[in-house]
């Protein structure tokens, strides 16, 4: 019996989120053993370059010695608390300093328990219901944000989940990613309403998708003006694309931000964090109810803290940065090469490509326009390889300081070997 077989008796679907089932790419998902610098080890010992690093947090490379070691000595200070520990006012401070609009901080352990709690507690403190999001971005799976979602959901066909009530889906308003026209006219309409806005500054769960200039500005005067909330969802993007964020990048104040992945290093943490005032309505402060028995979760701190110092390395990003800009140019020229039309994009160590000419993508139309059986066969092709590449044309992927010339360049020949079977298409 296959492994995957055997994990379907008892695990729902065989796997404990559903991209990784690999139902859009065809074939069994591979269990791995281990993992090291950029690379991942299989069950069977074949070893593949990775390019999901855990869905982001791997920054660093797999097993980063000092994440391990900061890992094992807190173990060796107990597991878990359930009150307060000095790691967590050192990982509170640390974020404040890298993300100056966040002047308060609370601690969760997902993604989606940090995305929750910030549209309960900008429901809560503005007293509104109606929040806006935007097609295609994915923020985790709490009732409000499954509606039009990406990541796993539009991979699987289910951007609207069944389950979520009606009379909550409608205080969820979706517009289209990139577009200023359709956010104003919603807060011209509805404006004394809406609660806020949550987006992905640099949406990375339809591939890759930046803003258009404009975009985010747009978003933050429409705020302010009508009294809204506007949240970051930088669950992927914060310490990513650079080391403060897209928000750093940008130039753009949140008023509140999200965070996951990178945050934790590789354990079950992230954040959510902003203005000092909407903060201050988070209990035991203020009335908007909120908790978790292994937030702050020491050894977890431990590990995100370890990766968040390492960041501080002199030339960290542009490093990170150079190794993500050769691994996009080099699959963008075998494409081409190829005769096969294909559009990328990188910030930081984050990147996309997406099998279209109608490049450079900005809209969520364009990615699901794009040639999804090209991406499935690519996908197939480079795994065949020994290429570890996200098994859904709707993720982005994820670069670390671990990956070298080597294994970039190693990637890019695999990719001229498979684009030279896929035909081509221009
Ligand atoms: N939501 C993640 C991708 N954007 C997938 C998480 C996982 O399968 O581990």
């Amino acid at each position: 019996m296959s492994l995957f077989t055997n994990a379907q008796r008892v695990i729902a679907g065989g796997v404990n989120s559903p991209v990784r089932a690999f139902a859009a790419v065809g074939g069994d998902p591979i269990f791995f053993k281990s993992a090291k610098g950029a690379w991942l080890t299989a069950e069977d010992d074949r070893r593949y370059i990775d390019y999901i690093g855990s869905w982001g947090p791997m920054i660093l490379g797999h097993c980063h010695p000092a994440v391990v070691s900061a890992v094992s000595d807190a173990a060796e200070n107990g597991l878990s608390f359930g009150a307060p520990c000095v790691l967590e006012t050192r990982m509170a401070e640390k974020i404040c300093e890298i993300m100056p609009s966040i002047e308060r901080v609370r601690m969760v352990s997902s993604g989606t328990e940090a995305t929750m709690s910030a549209i309960r507690l900008a429901r809560g403190h503005t007293g509104r219901d109606k929040i806006i999001k935007f097609e295609g971005c994915y923020h985790g799976h709490s009732d409000s944000l499954l509606i039009k979602a990406g990541s796993g959901a539009l991979t699987l066909g289910v951007p609207s989940s069944p389950g979520v009530p009606a009379g909550l889906a409608e205080h969820t308003i979706t517009l289209p990613f990139n577009d200023i026209n359709a956010v104003n006219t919603a807060f011209a309409e509805l404006g004394e309403q809406i609660a806020c806005i949550i987006v992905e500054p640099i949406a990375g769960n339809m591939n890759m998708v930046p803003p258009v200039p404009g975009f985010l500005e747009s978003l933050r005067e429409a705020t302010a003006e009508f009294g809204a909330l506007l949240i970051f969802d930088e669950v992927m993007t914060g310490f990513r694309v650079a080391k403060g964020g897209a928000q750093a990048m940008y130039g753009i104040e949140p008023d509140l931000t999200t965070l996951g992945k990178i945050v934790g290093g590789g354990m079950p943490a992230a954040a959510f964090g902003g203005r000092a005032d909407v903060m201050e309505s988070i209990a035991p402060d203020g009335p908007v109810y909120q908790a978790g028995t292994l937030s702050g979760n020491p050894v977890a701190m431990a590990a995100g803290l370890a990766t968040l110092e390492h960041l501080d390395m002199p030339g960290f990003y542009e490093s990170l940065s150079a190794s993500t800009r050769r691994l996009t140019d080099g699959l963008a020229a075998a494409a081409d090469a190829a005769g096969i039309a294909m559009s990328t994009e990188n910030e930081g160590g984050m990147f996309g490509f997406v099998f279209t000419d109608s490049g450079p993508v900005r809209s969520f139309d364009q990615v699901a326009a794009a040639d999804i059986g090209r991406f499935q066969k690519f996908f197939r092709g480079m795994l065949d390889e020994g290429v570890y590449l996200a098994p859904s044309a709707f993720e982005a992927g994820f670069v670390s300081a671990a990956h070298g010339v080597d294994e970039i360049d190693a990637t890019i020949t695999a990719a001229e070997k498979v684009f030279a079977t896929l035909g081509s298409n221009l």
